[in-house]
């Protein structure tokens, strides 16, 4: 029976457990990317466990985030970060060479290799034929010490491609259009394997923006085979030789199979205020905007970039409209100014701004009250661009340069112009510059210091789980929680190391109250408990999201469905997430009920059931935990950390 590539790739790092759908397997990981807004605490965590150097073959370490630097907080990150990294035996990015997800897959990236990182969207580097995974800062730390790196073995999906891309229509619209159909839950526990004759021209950008944007789907992660296209590129970066031939066995076989016609694909776009919310831009056309944004790392690449630039060449962004552009990388910036595209945004009035996150993450460019912005992003969560009556619109690189020009949303199909025709260039600048090695010398890193700031505060320890727990309810939440919501970036970003100031900000833009209730809550000796909906925790894998709830006194979780990142991070952090065995009890809890797990540890020792009592409502409900019995000793142990150090490892 022929294996599929996924499988393959998993089983050649597999130390532990069997691939079956749904079991723990633990995994090696060859390469880790950590970046600059979860990277501090990851450094921090990797430096408590006392390894001399990391373990991987690749380990970066990327500042791409928050490179604003309004006061001494990010540059003090990105000094420690530098300095870690020598010491410790990572390569450092400096800030601006470009975001972490482009900038590995161009400089990094390797068929065959397994890559963890302190970023939802790693899985971008899948385009090279990589099983590539997003994850808690945590758990990346663990695996630069060399440790191996857990999930549930997920199901695999087979997407085969047929036909060729319309004029007009990309990568983009690829994802999106399985957005539109499978939504942001519709990939979880599952990873997507692209395969089939419509991969003949999708190049690795192409690739690299579906694979990111699976990240929306909610999937484990996404993966190409490595063919031409990949050597192809490859070679473009000087580095054939890094390149391995990978793919599916003939009739290899797939728990699941999506058939995709890219022929029948139109342009699309994701409407406020969620990825899945897609629909044709012909539906939306005539939508007035006030911004456009193209880059970000799923659409930062050269060829996006030079798309936009043709489209707007020789003519101007419409009066009523900013335009700006964030270059993936300084690699993809330097080409577009070899090849004259920098001169044509410019020129037609768009903002250049940095290499890096920026306005995805709302580290500026926050659009006008109540205005449209139009973005060739991945997340238009509510709130993230930081005007929280904004509407996000995400599309393609083509969709917003010709919007951009029109000042509403506009179908490009319908600008009677010759599709843009980007060649890319068969050789790539690779200079390296903005690449800093490690120490190479052991003795000589050894002696190295690290370099901390006032701003940059321990992470905050988890405490064992008592025999039972009594708490309260200090929010309840519907679908679909991101992680946004939970611990917001934006103005909120530069606390990432400082935990006892970011508590300020947890559910901040839901229920301003939640902070000191919380805390109230704590001081009175009782546990904190949410309650959510299904899919809670989407979104990024900042562990921020359950460590600095844990440190305002968060024990549990209790929710329909969790987003597979967050949950990891939960029990990382001690944090017991729990699923309601009958969705409908969720409707028997609001903020406020007092709540009691009379016998949480005995229970969570023998079986998967968890009683909640609420007594403020006289209900016992049943819930189920679902941990494996590995996770089971973490979350009695008080976290990850704390399960470390008892077991003398
Ligand atoms: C995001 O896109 O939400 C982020 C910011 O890149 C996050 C990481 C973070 O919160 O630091 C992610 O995707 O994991
Ligand atoms: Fe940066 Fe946005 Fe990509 Fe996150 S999604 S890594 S914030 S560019």
């Amino acid at each position: 029976m022929g294996e599929n590539l996924a499988r393959k790739i998993l089983r050649a790092h597999l130390v532990s457990g069997e691939m079956k759908v749904g079991e723990e397997i633990g995994i090696r990981i060859d390469q880790t990317l950590t970046q600059d807004a979860t990277g501090t605490m990851a450094w921090l965590q990797f430096e408590s466990m006392s390894v001399p150097r990391v373990r991987t073959e690749v380990s970066v370490s990327y500042v791409d985030h928050n490179t604003v630097q309004m006061g001494f907080e990010n540059p003090d990150d990105h000094r420690y970060l530098q300095s870690a990294a020598r010491k410790y035996g990572a390569f450092f990015s400096r800030p601006g060479n470009g975001i972490c997800h482009q900038v590995h897959l161009e400089r990094f990236a390797r068929p065959g290799r397994t890559l963890l990182g302190s970023d939802s969207h790693t899985p971008t580097c899948g385009a090279v034929g990589m099983i590539a995974i997003g994850a808690g800062g945590l758990d990346v730390a663990v695996a630069m010490g060399g440790g191996p790196f857990y999930l549930k073995m997920p199901a695999i999906v087979g997407v085969r491609l047929a036909g060729d891309l319309p004029p007009w229509v990309s990568a983009k619209d690829v994802i999106l259009e399985l957005l539109r159909r499978l939504t942001v839950k519709g990939g979880v526990g599952k990873i997507f394997e692209y395969f089939g004759p419509g991969l003949r021209r999708l190049d690795v950008f192409g690739r690299a923006t579906i694979a990111n944007m699976g990240a929306e789907l909610g999937a484990t992660t996404s993966v190409f085979p490595s063919d031409g296209a990949v050597r192809k590129f490859l070679r473009s970066q000087g580095r054939e030789n890094d390149f391995v031939p990978m793919e599916a066995d003939d009739g290899a076989v797939y728990d699941e199979i999506i058939e995709l016609d890219l022929s029948k694909l139109e342009p699309l776009a994701a409407c406020p205020h969620s990825p899945d919310n897609v629909r044709p831009v012909l539906e939306i056309a005539g939508t007035p905007i006030s911004q456009v944004c193209i880059g970000s790392c799923v659409n930062g690449s050269y060829r996006d970039l030079m798309t936009a630039a043709l489209i707007l060449k020789g003519e101007a962004v419409h009066p009523d409209v900013s335009m700006t552009v964030s270059p993936g990388s300084r690699q993809a910036l330097a080409m577009l100014a070899a090849s004259g595209g920098l001169d044509a945004l410019a020129s037609a009035g768009a903002r250049i701004l940095e290499c890096a996150c920026g306005p995805c993450i709302g580290m500026g460019q926050a659009p006008a009250s109540g205005s449209a912005s139009l973005r060739s992003f991945n997340r238009n969560f509510e709130g993230r661009s930081g005007t929280a009556d904004a509407a996000v619109y995400l599309a393609s690189a083509e969709v917003c340069a010709a919007s951009a020009l029109r000042g509403a949303v506009t179908d490009p199909r319908s600008l009677g112009k010759e599709p843009p025709r980007v060649r890319i260039p068969k050789r790539f600048p690779a200079d390296g510059s903005g690449i800093i090695p490690p120490e190479s010398d052991p003795a000589k890193a050894a002696a190295l210091p690290t370099v901390l700031g006032p701003n940059i505060k321990p992470a905050p320890k988890g405490t064992p789980l008592p025999d039972s727990v009594r708490g309260r309810v200090a929010i309840k939440v519907g679908d679909n929680i991101t992680t946004d919501h939970i611990m917001p970036a934006g103005e909120w970003l530069k606390y990432r190391s400082n935990v006892p100031k970011y508590s300020d900000a947890v559910f901040v833009k839901v229920d301003p109250e939640f902070p000191a209730r919380a805390r109230r809550i704590r001081d009175a000796g009782d546990a904190v408990a949410i309650v959510g909906g299904s899919n809670y925790g989407q979104g990024s894998s900042r562990e921020h999201a359950a460590m600095v709830p844990m440190f305002l006194g968060l024990r549990c979780v209790l929710a329909v469905s969790f987003a597979r990142i967050h949950r990891d991070n939960l029990v990382n952090f001690g944090v017991l997430p729990l699923t309601f065995a009958d969705p409908a009890d969720a409707a028997a809890f609001e903020g406020g009920d007092e709540i009691l797990l009379p016998e949480v540890r005995r229970e969570l020792l023998s079986g998967d059931s968890v009683t909640v009592v609420n007594s403020t409502k006289g209900r016992k409900v049943a819930c189920r935990h679902g941990l494996t019995a590995r996770q089971v000793e973490i979350v009695l142990a008080g976290g990850l950390l704390a399960w470390t150090a008892a077991r003398g490892c």
